[in-house]
């Protein structure tokens, strides 16, 4: 398992909060995630499964900006 810790803009409210965690947690192969509206997004995941760049592409196709 690998950590990383996504700077997230965008995020405004606590719906913002749940959509990016929600999105997160469906993926396979991400175990754990953590998302603050200080904005950011920790999150552990299987390095096998998932790519950061992924990550990063579903936060995004949402319509958040995130980087590493
Ligand atoms: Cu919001």
């Amino acid at each position: 398992m690998k950590n990383v810790r996504l700077t997230v803009t965008g995020m405004h409210c606590g719906g913002c909060v749940k959509s990016v965690t929600c999105l997160l947690e469906e993926l396979e192969g991400v175990t754990q995630v953590n998302v603050s509206l200080e904005g950011y997004a920790e999150i552990q995941f299987d390095e096998g499964k998932i790519t950061i760049a992924q990550l990063i592409d579903v936060i995004e196709d949402a319509g958040f900006d995130a980087t590493e």
